[in-house]
């Protein structure tokens, strides 16, 4: 398999005219292999050789998570069973996992698309990884790991968890970056503090963080608690797993979609209708060199926004913006829309406070309540409760304010929040329980 960074660059005509070859060969292949798609197309009355520009995307069918449901585990695979290498599956919080597999070709083109996103957060041979991404079923670890193989990099596979095993091994190795959840960041560089271990003296010079939304003020908390360059990257294992977008760290503005492997798309929500570039929507995709598990249209339920404004690190590749939350994490308390990483971003701004927090929401007397938990910092903390109430009192004045939603909010002691191993849990809306 042939590196083909030089992709990365190519003229946007010479890029589509790329896709667009790649697209009919996935939809043919989709048509004639995979069930659900023949099914799902001749319902539509669309045949493979109705696609001729890439705008004729559009006349394919969308795939959602549902349909991957009732496929499962291998209804949906592109060919048989024994040139599957790998299975991956997403948790689900409720009932059967979603299932996706590669076959040798994808795990290589996967490790190839990962050490271009790893090459784009500035690492290259020299540098060593600590992974503290989930191995497992998850695509985290091991896409990571797999990728930074192929870069050339070393790698320690940690996995997620034993923060305290972490903190030693980031000081005894000297990895020069770190791999995992935004969250698990923050918690990693809390237990190295009352450990006595200052994460900034390090060799650790960059973060790639993702697999959950994470806002630019929590780029500079991360980013200042350790003392290193931190990058997002985006990916979902129904489209691949880590490595589908990531930022460049020249610009650390917006995520490179590696549009010579994947098709994207934004959509209005409601209607699925394709909207223009700058309008915001739920992100689509359609693999375009996949083998084992291509998907059309897959509706990821991300919001974003595209923007084909070249960049200064010369990729020519579309970004997306940070994925602000899924729809499926949206609260709607009386009415109004609220991310947990809106909230977030107010809470990051208020310099007393720690970046820890979990939203409730309740609904008492047919009225939503929301509750705000977070954490004061040590000299908040100092200061007495009179204080952490002032504190409070201020926070939901903002929130009301930014947000236009009424919040209560608890400023806690340090520890109180749950803290994350992996992706957090930002909101717990208790509205959904009975
Ligand atoms: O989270 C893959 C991944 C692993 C990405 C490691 C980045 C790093 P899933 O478990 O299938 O795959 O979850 C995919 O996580 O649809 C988004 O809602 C969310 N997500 C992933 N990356 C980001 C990000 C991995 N950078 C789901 N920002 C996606 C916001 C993200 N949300």
């Amino acid at each position: 398999m042939m590196y083909d960074r030089h992709n990365e660059t190519l003229p946007r005509d010479t890029l589509q005219a790329l896709q667009l070859e790649r697209l009919q060969r996935t939809v043919e292949r989709c048509y004639a292999t995979v069930n659900f798609y023949r099914e799902a197309m001749d319902e539509l009355g669309v045949k493979p050789q109705h696609i001729k520009r890439l705008a004729d995307a559009n006349l394919l069918p969308f795939t959602t998570k549902a349909h991957l449901r009732e496929n499962y585990p291998f209804g949906m695979f592109s060919v048989p069973t024994d040139q599957v290498v790998r299975i991956h599956a997403s948790s689900g919080t409720t009932g059967k996992p979603t299932v996706v597999g590669y076959t040798k070709r994808d795990v290589h083109v996967w490790a190839m698309l990962m050490a271009r996103s790893l090459g784009a957060a500035g690492l290259g041979p020299g540098d060593r990884l600590h992974n503290a991404y989930g191995y497992g079923l998850f695509t985290g670890g091991l896409g990571f790991h797999y990728g930074a193989e192929e870069l050339g990099l070393t790698v320690t596979p940690m996995s997620g968890g034993q923060t305290h095993k972490q903190i030693m091994l980031l000081k005894d190795f000297e990895p020069t970056a770190l791999g995992c959840t935004p969250s698990y960041a923050l918690n990693i560089a809390e237990e190295a503090m009352e450990l006595g271990v200052d994460v900034r003296k390090l060799p650790l010079r960059t973060g790639v963080f993702g697999a959950e939304p994470w806002s630019e003020e929590m780029r500079y908390e991360i980013e200042s608690r350790l003392g290193i360059d931190a990058v997002d990257i985006y990916g979902l294992s129904e489209v691949m797993g880590p490595g589908v977008a990531i930022e460049c760290v020249n610009a650390k503005k917006g995520l490179h979609v590696w549009e010579d492997h994947f098709l994207v798309e934004c959509v209005d929500p409601d209607s699925g209708e394709p909207l223009p570039y700058g309008a915001e929507g739920e992100l689509v995709f359609t693999s375009l060199t996949k083998e084992a598990f291509p998907i059309l249209r897959y509706r990821t339920r991300d919001i974003s926004v595209l923007d084909p404004a070249p960049c200064r690190c010369g990729r020519t590749h579309v970004r997306m913006r940070r994925v602000t939350g899924r729809t499926d994490d949206m609260l709607i308390i009386r009415g109004v829309n609220v991310f947990p990483s809106q909230v977030e971003s107010v809470l990051m701004q208020t310099e007393t406070l720690a970046p820890f927090y979990q939203i409730e929401v309740f609904r008492e007397h047919n009225m939503d309540r929301m509750l705000v938990n977070v954490e004061a910092s040590p000299p908040l903390l100092a200061q007495g409760d009179e204080a952490l109430q002032r504190v409070a009192r201020k926070v939901a004045h903002d929130i009301k304010d930014y947000i236009g939603v009424s919040a209560e909010v608890a400023v806690l002691r340090t520890g109180e929040v749950p803290r994350s191993q992996g992706k957090a849990v930002r909101g717990v809306d208790h509205r959904k329980e009975k």
